[in-house]
């Protein structure tokens, strides 16, 4: 049996955005970065949604920002803990006003702290594993961000260098019970050493970023050696089409913002 990592599982709180008509403009350094198709990205973020709601998460969903390309991908604006929430400095200039929309929002159910330059975090860097908070050292995110991430949080914080991608958890996922979904070549594994580690290859590398939620892990589809082993560790599996989010370098944690503990 795995223990409960929210709590109160069918009454958790899940923030998403919509993707808007102007996300074809996302950022990313994918090669088919010019193909993302608007109406395909909407229906598959709807069915990221149903997953979501068929995993237990209550979802509150805000509406598409237009000016703001790469808005859909909440997770990088907030760091939101159990007793308060970090509103991120996004290094993008493109995507720095995305957080005063966001902020309004949290606010609502957490007291906020707001980083100060020259500190910058994105929260697709920010692993929560319970006990540890590992934060990553990317293009991104900067030693002042992590220590913004430090003064927030009671748990330890611990940096961890991310050698290809974007984000720490591009690269690793948590699904608990001190198990790590986890590409070794894209991120320093050392901080993991005392993990269980489920790791993934190069060529299924875009799926070591999945979402545990209760018993069950959303990822994303098309990648069968990977949702062989999250099988194997006892979970029920729900795929998600996300062809059109990876092609502007957002995995599944990108899409949302969970409240733990709600
Ligand atoms: C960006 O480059 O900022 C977006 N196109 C992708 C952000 C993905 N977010 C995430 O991994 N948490």
């Amino acid at each position: 049996m795995t223990e409960p990592i929210n709590k109160h599982t069918n009454s958790s709180l899940a923030l998403v955005r919509e993707p808007g008509i102007s996300f074809t403009a996302a950022l990313s350094s994918h090669a088919d970065k010019n193909q993302i198709d608007h109406a395909r990205a909407f229906r598959q973020h709807r069915g990221y949604v149903r997953a979501l709601e068929e995993a237990g998460m209550e979802i509150l969903s805000l509406p598409p920002l237009d000016d703001f390309p790469d808005s859909t991908f909440v997770e990088d604006t907030a760091v939101i803990l159990k007793e308060r929430a970090l509103i991120c400095r996004l290094k993008e200039n493109s995507r720095q006003g995305e957080t005063d929309f966001i902020s309004e929002e949290i606010g609502k159910h957490r007291p906020l702290k707001f980083m100060e330059p020259p500190a910058t975090l994105d929260g697709g860097d920010v692993l929560d594993t319970g006990k540890i908070l590992f934060a990553g050292l990317s293009g991104r995110t900067n030693p002042d961000g992590i220590d913004a991430l430090r003064e927030l949080s009671l748990k330890p914080v611990v940096p961890v260098r991310v050698l290809k991608g974007l984000h720490l958890k591009s690269a690793v996922s948590y699904l608990g019970n001190d198990l790590v979904v986890l590409n070794p070549l894209r991120i320093d594994p050392e901080p993991f050493q005392h993990f269980k580690k489920s790791e993934v290859s190069e060529n299924e590398s875009y799926a070591a970023n999945c979402l545990r939620v209760g018993e069950t892990v959303i990822m994303a589809a098309g990648f069968p050696a990977v949702e062989g082993k999250i099988k194997a560790e006892g979970f029920k599996v729900l795929t998600v089409e996300m062809t059109e989010f990876e092609k502007a370098d957002g995995g599944v944690t990108c899409l949302s913002l969970i409240f733990p503990g709600e």
